[in-house]
């Protein structure tokens, strides 16, 4: 432990880290931290049965170490600094110096034993959400062990009975350690590495925070009005991107963790919904989605061929958990002349900008002074403009010629020359008139004339 800060402070590369330390096999293993909030490229096991690692958006895998047959892990539950974007960072509760903590690898037939050590003010314990494992392994402080005291350390060991994809959080104050950030993702890999192998496989949880711009602390107690959507603790636009070489087989597993549902959309495909935190489902159980509901204290990973070179938009469906710190109170003031009383307000405070009044994109695009350590509700840019965007929004980047393994951001997608739309300079055709000389639209469905033009591209409406 005496190392623990320095461990990747001196330059020790994670990938070397399952090489691992000299500690006593007898003693506590190392429990290495992620000072940053990079998604870190997947570790590949050096001892025990051999696995494909997973790729945290974000985030990294918990290094372990083999002591005879066991795998053993290190956690340590304490207060971090997560920086959810740049200019935005929240003090939260997590893992190994990150929130959500590090992801847990193992595989189907592991012996695991995962130590745990309590750093926070208050006792916790650690729920294996889905796994099927020894009543008193389940963490639930109070019905089936005794919390973890402040300082103190408690062993988990089970057996790894059943691959698939689960995660972990506590149960003990859970409503305000999980409103603090403490959660964590655990992949349960199949012993068969042939059962439905995959080139690239990602992970993520969904959370959300309250916290008041110019602050740090999450609002613990908020039930449902919440202003940080988050994709692993991140925001859009420091979300990263899901990278995948053309022709690829990609599965990306997504757990929610917050108090209500997201619709998780993925464009240019349809895919499948592979598995859930109650195990793998059966081809014949399966049908195509292009947006898949993740239910609250759920997981869903879905898979598709990326056969579709692009950058794909992948958000929650939700429009308002794709905005970062909004105000929920603000009236709506589309069509509203405020011309007379902005002079008023500009007479005492020469900056005012009357906003609002031809709908909100103004907002992604100025630059207002905000409050210390905040993000606009609305930004982003990409090679065509503003994205407007926030929260849970990201990009699925699907390149051909990429190496396996090669997990960096391509940059913008280039499309093929007349594939991205335009604008139409020619002669606009001429404006839809009933032939009463009245305005078309509600004559249109009496003019029979006006469904019977098939030469009509879909971008006409008239006659
Ligand atoms: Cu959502």
């Amino acid at each position: 432990m005496v190392s623990r800060r320095n461990f990747l402070g001196a330059g020790v590369a994670l990938a070397g880290a399952t090489a691992w330390s000299r500690t006593s096999a007898m003693g506590l293993p190392e429990a290495p931290v992620m000072e940053s909030a990079a998604t870190q490229p997947p570790v590949h096991p050096s001892e025990g049965p051999h696995y494909n690692p997973v790729v945290t958006l974000n985030g990294w895998s918990l290094p372990f170490r083999m002591n005879g047959n066991v795998k053993e892990f290190h956690l340590v539950a304490e207060p971090v600094e997560r920086e959810m974007a740049e200019g935005m960072t929240a003090y939260l509760w997590g893992y190994n110096g990150q929130s959500p903590g590090p992801t847990i690898e193992c595989v189907e037939g592991d012996r695991v034993r995962i130590f745990v050590s309590n750093k926070l003010p208050e006792h916790t314990t650690i729920h294996w959400h889905g796994m099927i494992l020894p009543c008193g392994m389940d963490g639930v402080g109070g019905l089936t062990q005794p919390t973890i005291p402040p300082g103190k350390t408690f062993v988990y060991e089970f057996d790894a009975v059943k691959s698939g994809t689960f995660m972990y959080h506590p149960h003990a104050d859970e409503m305000v350690q999980m409103a603090m950030g403490m959660m964590g993702f655990f992949v349960i890999h199949p012993k068969d590495p042939d059962f439905m192998p995959v080139d690239r496989d990602f992970v993520f949880l969904l959370s959300s925070y309250d916290i008041e711009p110019g602050s740090y602390l999450p609002k613990v107690m908020e039930m449902t009005d919440f202003n940080m959507w988050t994709i692993n603790s991140r925001i859009f636009p420091d979300v990263a991107p899901l990278v995948a070489g053309t022709g690829d087989r990609v599965r990306v597993r997504v757990g929610n963790l917050t108090m209500t549902n997201h619709p998780i959309h993925m464009h240019g495909y349809d895919f499948e919904v592979t598995c859930t935190d109650g195990g793998w489902v059966r081809p014949e159980a399966r049908w195509p989605e292009v947006s898949i509901d993740i239910p609250v204290g759920a997981m869903r990973a879905y898979e598709f061929d990326a056969v579709h070179p692009g950058d794909w938009a992948l958000h929650c469906h939700k429009s308002h958990h794709t905005m970062n710190a909004m105000g929920h109170d603000v009236p709506t003031f589309i069509g509203a002349d405020k011309s007379a009383v902005a002079r008023k307000i500009k007479a005492v405070q020469p900056d005012y900008m009357p906003m609002g009044t031809k709908g909100m994109a103004d907002m992604a695009e100025m630059s207002m002074p905000l409050p210390d350590n905040t993000i606009p509700m609305m930004t982003g840019w990409g090679q065509f403009g503003s994205l407007e965007m926030g929260g849970m929004f990201t990009v699925m980047k699907v390149r051909d010629g990429l190496e396996a393994g090669d997990y960096e951001d391509p940059g913008d997608y280039e499309h093929p020359p007349g594939t991205v739309a335009w604008e139409w300079t020619g002669e606009l055709p001429e404006a839809a008139t009933a032939p009463d000389g009245s305005a078309s639209g509600s004559s249109l469905p009496n003019t029979p004339a006006a469904h019977q033009m098939p030469d009509h591209g879909a971008g006409h409406s008239g006659h």
